[in-house]
C-alpha cells in the first residue's frame, strides 16, 4: 500500500500561530521545513504515519468511507483521518478485464461478485491525513455529535458571538498565513493574485485527493487579514468579492476544463476558521457541510451587499452548531436557546 499522507504537521520543530486552541502548545518551538524538499517531507510524513500509535475510534462515515482514529505520535496526541478514494474512469478497463472475480449469488437479471482487482487499482491507495499535535479542542471536532441550528440576531452577533471570536479565535490560522505566505503548499496553488486589497490564493482543499474531477474542492483564501466572516462584508468589499468570484472561476475553467455553470462557489457561516476563505465545488459533488443551513452562494452575498452594503451585519443568521461547542454554550448561558 502507497499511503498519500497530508499532512498538517506541527510537532517538534515546528512554529505554531498561538490561539485559544493551540495554547497548550509550546510557544518556543522552530518552524518544520515544508516547502523545498518533497522527497525529504514525504520521508518524514511517512515516517511519522508509521508511529501512530491508535487509541480510540472518534467517528466512522460508512457512506463517505472514511474513519477518523485517535491516538500518539510518540507522547504527542495525533488524529488520522482515512478515506478510501473514488474509482476512476482511466482504470475501469484494467478493472474489469485483469480482476479475477468470484460469483456471489444470482437471481433472475441480477447478479452479485467479488471483485478482487489488482492492488494498484483495489482502492489501496487511501488518502491519510495526520493532525499532530492535535489539542482536546480540536479532537472534539472530529467526534459525531448532533447539531442545534441557532438564530444570531445583530445583537446576539455583537454579544455573544464577536466576543467569542475575539477572545477563543478557534483553530490557528497558522496554515492560512503559511499559505499566504508561500510557506506552504506552495506547488499545489493553482492561481494567485497579489493585490493587497483584492488579491486571494487559489488551491486545492486539503479535503480533496485530486485524483478526479468529480469531487473538485478549491478553496480561495484572501489577501486581507481583517474579515473573518461574512458578518464583516459591507459594499467596500465588493471588488475583493467580485475579483475571486471572477478570477477563481476563470482558473477553474483554465486548470479543470469546468465552467463556471459547473461550480458551486460559496462561503460559511459560522466558519471553523476566522479568516475569509471562499470554497469552489463542483456542483453535484455535495461535501459536509455544503447545505443550506451553513453555505451562502458569493453570488447572492454579492447581491445582497450591491442591494444593502450593511446586509450581514443587520440580518438575522442560522446556522448549526454542535452540541458541544463553546459558542452554544455561550448562547445557552443567554438564553438564546
Ligand atoms: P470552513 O468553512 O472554515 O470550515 O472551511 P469547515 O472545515 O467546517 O468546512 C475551511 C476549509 O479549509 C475546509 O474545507 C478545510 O478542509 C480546509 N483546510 C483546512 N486546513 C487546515 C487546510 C490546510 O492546511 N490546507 C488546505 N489546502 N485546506 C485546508
Amino acid at each position: 500500500m502507497t499511503p498519500t499522507a497530508q499532512i498538517i504537521m506541527a510537532g517538534k520543530g515546528t512554529k505554531r500561530g498561538l490561539d485559544s486552541d493551540d495554547n497548550e502548545f509550546s510557544p518556543n518551538v522552530k518552524k518544520a521545513k515544508v516547502e523545498s524538499d518533497d522527497v525529504a517531507v514525504e520521508a518524514v510524513c511517512e515516517n511519522i504515519i508509521s508511529r501512530f500509535k491508535m487509541s480510540n475510534v472518534l467517528s466512522v462515515n460508512a457512506r463517505e468511507k472514511k474513519i477518523i482514529v485517535n491516538g500518539k505520535v510518540t507522547d504527542q496526541d495525533a488524529v488520522v483521518i482515512l478515506e478510501k478514494t473514488p474509482f476512476t474512469e482511466d482504470t475501469l478497463a484494467e478493472m474489469f478485464n485483469g480482476s479475477t472475480v468470484k460469483p456471489d449469488m444470482t437471481n433472475y437479471i441480477y447478479s452479485t461478485y467479488h471483485l478482487q482487482a489488482s492492488p494498484h487499482l483495489n482502492g489501496t491507495v487511501i488518502k491519510t491525513t495526520l493532525v499532530c499535535p492535535v489539542t482536546k479542542n480540536r479532537i472534539r471536532k472530529y467526534i459525531d455529535q448532533e447539531s442545534v441550528l441557532v438564530e444570531e440576531t445583530r445583537i446576539d452577533y455583537e454579544y455573544i458571538t464577536l466576543p467569542f471570536i475575539e477572545k477563543h479565535k478557534s483553530f490557528s490560522l497558522q496554515w492560512v498565513y503559511n499559505i499566504l505566505q508561500k510557506r506552504a503548499e506552495v506547488e499545489r496553488i493553482v492561481f494567485e493574485d497579489p493585490h493587497p486589497q483584492t488579491g486571494f490564493v487559489l488551491l486545492p482543499d486539503f479535503k480533496w485527493d485530486q485524483k478526479q474531477e468529480d469531487d473538485l474542492y478549491l478553496i480561495a483564501i484572501i489577501r486581507r487579514r481583517n474579515i473573518r466572516t461574512l458578518r464583516d462584508l459591507t459594499a467596500q468589499h465588493i471588488p475583493m468579492l467580485m475579483n475571486v468570484f471572477c478570477k477563481g472561476q476563470m482558473a477553474v475553467l483554465e486548470h479543470y476544463s469546468l465552467p463556471a455553470s459547473k461550480l458551486r462557489v460559496y462561503v460559511h457561516y459560522q466558519p471553523a476558521f476566522y479568516h475569509l476563505h471562499i470554497h469552489f465545488t463542483k456542483l453535484g459533488f455535495n461535501p459536509p457541510s455544503c447545505g443550506v443551513e451553513r453555505s451562502h452562494l458569493l453570488a447572492d452575498v454579492i447581491q445582497n451587499l450591491q442591494c444593502d452594503s450593511y446586509y450581514y451585519q443587520k440580518r438575522t443568521m442560522y446556522y448549526p452548531l454542535r452540541e458541544d461547542s463553546n459558542l452554544l454554550s455561550k448562547f445557552k448561558a443567554a438564553g438564546r436557546v
